[in-house]
């Protein structure tokens, strides 16, 4: 077949716009690819919510692909296996009980195929600079998107604007659309401190059950999820295993649907 070269970018160019202005309004902004805003996608996909999540990053997948100390493996434990059986993700049992390894490059690229699958748009490269917000209570409903190039270059061009009913803080430890919340609207978060209260020294028992303890609603309109329900709820940090984080984005998943 003959190529033309102005078909390929006519092509690119309609088929994103299409799909960006698809999702100027949503049912779910999730801000950040991680394991907890993927598997928090899938599930409020799947369950027919429209949802579109953004990401800074070219690549999906946050902190899984460098498993431990770039060692590309993750731990899940049992309580999350159900998860990775559900997504059809390979693992292997460890000879302690419990402990299942998943190769965090299988595990990153499977959640967001599946994300993909369930119906998520995933639009990389761009990054959350703010939020949406209305009536008396300031209820956060939707996000303030700018190209991450622009926004490392430091080019003095203005962001655009996108709605839905919830947004999902799934930004990883910088809690980053919380922070924007507390720093910009000077409201209390639903936390211990009413602030964000930072994420606590390494202990990964109490860690990984407050994750999707802790995943919920922090402020009308916005949910916190993985790293981010425990850099705002001050809980300890786990390390390198990820069964918190699938289950986290399951739980606000399914506490928005039932309020959509
Ligand atoms: O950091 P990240 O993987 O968060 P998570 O889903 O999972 C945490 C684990 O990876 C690991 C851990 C497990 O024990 O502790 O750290 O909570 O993914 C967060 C994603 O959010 C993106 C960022 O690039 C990353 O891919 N992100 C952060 N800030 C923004 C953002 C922003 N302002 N706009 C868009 N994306």
């Amino acid at each position: 077949m003959a190529l033309d070269e102005l078909i390929v970018t006519r092509a690119i160019i309609e088929t994103y716009t299409e799909d960006l202005l698809d999702s100027v309004q949503s049912d779910v902004n999730i801000v950040g690819a991680g394991p907890a805003g993927l598997v928090c996608g899938y599930y409020l996909a799947q369950g027919g919510a429209k949802v579109a999540i953004f990401e800074r990053r070219l690549s999906i997948g946050g902190g899984i692909w460098g498993g431990g100390i770039m060692f590309s493996q993750v731990v899940v434990q049992e309580d999350a296996r159900r998860i990775l059986d559900e997504m059809k993700i390979n693992y292997r049992p460890y000879k302690t009980a419990g402990y299942y390894l998943v190769n965090s490059v299988e595990l990153a690229c499977t959640l967001g195929l599946r994300s993909l699958e369930a119906g998520s748009k995933i639009f990389n490269s761009i990054t959350v600079v703010d939020v949406k917000v209305e009536g008396p209570e300031e209820k956060v409903c939707g996000l303030v998107v700018n190209w991450s190039p622009i926004e490392m270059t430091g080019l003095h061009i203005d962001p655009i604007t996108v709605g839905a009913k919830y947004v999902v803080d799934g930004t990883g430890h910088d809690a980053t659309v919380a922070s924007i919340v507390q720093e910009k609207l000077d409201k209390k978060l639903n936390t211990p401190t009413g602030k964000i209260a930072g994420e606590r020294s390494m202990w990964a028992e109490p860690g990984e059950q407050a994750v999707p303890e802790k995943s919920g609603e922090v402020y009308p309109g916005l949910y916190v999820i993985g790293m981010a329900a425990s850099a705002a709820h001050g809980t300890h940090r786990m390390g390198p295993i990820f069964g918190g984080m699938l289950l986290s984005g399951e739980k606000a998943a399914k506490e928005i649907l039932a309020r959509l």
